[in-house]
């Protein structure tokens, strides 16, 4: 029999990649989007059908995480077999400039899923995933991070983030429910937002070699994180909630890298080398060297003369206006839970996802290059 589920966030990231799994398997899928004044469909655009189809795989719905009574009835019509709770204001620096509004969000928005199931007799029914994060861990109490590790959120996401990982737990042992919590190191894709480190990076590097951009101003470079590709995580997002039995896993590839160092990776994608003079904070980078014939395959020989006059130029620079009030230093996650109970194994070391992001961006900007030249404006926006 078909298999209904509702997820929530679905215009994001994992959103997307998570409804074409599903749709893929048989699954109808409901998604919960926001009313924004532009479109904000993009990632699942590949997946929409006319509402004046007779069957359809996605069915989308207007709704919020701060409106209960919006998704108490959205549940209630659905009755789905599985909730997926992917919605939140997901971005940790920016939840230092909205904090209320995030833990509305993303802490009570969970409790009002969990509520509106309870509420509308769904408990034996309904199995529920709850995005949570590595950033619970925060302030370093252990490493590598597992299940057992103890919290010290260090952002309000990650407060808010915490609280919502404590309610699916009372709620499963409250209620009997069938409520779990995946604890999802950093995970990345061609389809991350643009604000986020690695895509950040990409799209810099990519614009940087197009000769579109001469430099790009980063935070903190010494951070360190693990980095997967969402593409594996979602799949075991979807194993989570198979299980006979609810509970809370850890996902991640257990390799920790700095951002300077995906940095350095993402320029060696297309051939060029980028020193940095120490390790300092602020220290910039400059191109060192270029290898050419990498970037002419991955960029084109017509872009070669241009860069070459760019070497000893500096294309990396520090703004401590991307500095977090309190950064989480360093996130490496122990996955031998979810291997040994899950089955559940990343596909994608981070040099395949970096591969898979910068080639992504680079034919993405050279069609924005392309829409340069013809005359459009192109959004110059690096937050
Ligand atoms: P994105 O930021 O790409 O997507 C977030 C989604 O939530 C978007 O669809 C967004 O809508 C929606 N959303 C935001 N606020 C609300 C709201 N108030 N009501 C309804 N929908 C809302 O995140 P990811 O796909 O990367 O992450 C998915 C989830 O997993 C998030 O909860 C995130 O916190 C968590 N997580 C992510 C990790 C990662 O590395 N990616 C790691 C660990 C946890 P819109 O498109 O309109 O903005
Ligand atoms: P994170 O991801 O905070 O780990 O949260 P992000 O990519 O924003 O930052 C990772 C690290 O990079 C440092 N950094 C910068 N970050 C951004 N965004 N922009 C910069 O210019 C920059 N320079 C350095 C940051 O300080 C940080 O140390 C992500 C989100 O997806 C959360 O929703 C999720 O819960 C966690 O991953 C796991």
């Amino acid at each position: 029999m078909t298999k209904t589920a509702l997820i929530t966030g679905v215009t994001g990231q994992d959103g997307a990649y998570l409804s074409e799994f599903l749709i893929k398997k048989g699954y109808t899928v409901h998604g919960i989007k926001r009313r924004s004044s532009l479109f904000n469909t993009d990632r699942i655009d590949h997946l929409y059908q006319d509402p004046h189809e007779d069957h359809r795989d996605l069915i989308l719905h207007y709704g919020d995480m701060t409106d209960s009574m919006n998704l108490t009835r959205i549940i209630g019509e659905v009755k789905p077999d599985e909730i997926y709770n992917l919605a939140a204001m997901s971005h940790v620096k920016v939840s230092f400039d909205i904090p209320e509004y995030t833990a509305n969000a993303d802490g009570i928005g969970t409790l009002r899923l969990l509520e509106a199931v309870r509420l509308l007799g769904l408990t034996d029914k309904t199995r529920i995933y709850q995005a949570s994060t590595s950033e619970l861990y925060g302030l370093v109490q252990e490493i590598p991070q597992k299940e057992t590790t103890p919290f010290y959120p260090r952002s309000p996401y990650a407060v808010a983030k915490l609280y919502a990982y404590w309610i699916t737990v009372n709620y499963r042992e409250a209620y009997g429910m069938h409520a779990s919590n995946g604890i999802l190191f950093n995970h990345e894709s061609p389809l991350r937002g643009e604000t986020f480190v690695t895509r950040k990076v990409t799209r810099a590097v990519s614009r940087i070699v197009l000769g579109l951009q001469d430099k790009v101003f980063m935070g903190n470079l010494s951070s360190k994180r693990d980095w997967g590709h969402a593409k594996d995580y979602i799949k075991a997002m979807y194993l989570i909630l198979q299980q006979d039995t609810p509970d809370d896993y850890v996902i991640s590839t257990g390799i920790t890298t700095t951002i300077r160092d995906f940095i350095k990776m993402s320029f060696m994608k297309v051939g060029v080398t980028v020193d940095f003079k120490g390790d300092d904070e602020f220290e910039e980078g400059f191109i060192a060297s270029i290898d050419e014939s990498i970037f002419v395959s991955k960029v084109g020989i017509e872009y070669l003369e241009a860069f070459r006059k760019r070497i000893g130029n500096s294309v990396v620079g520090v703004d401590p206006a991307y500095f977090r009030p309190t950064e989480v230093d360093i996130l490496i996650g122990d996955n031998t839970k979810a291997k040994e109970k899950l089955g559940w194994e990343p596909f994608y070391d981070l040099d395949a996802l970096c591969e898979d992001m910068v080639s992504h961006d680079v034919t993405l900007m050279k069609k924005e290059e392309f829409l340069k030249k013809g005359g459009y404006k192109i959004l110059n926006y690096f937050e």
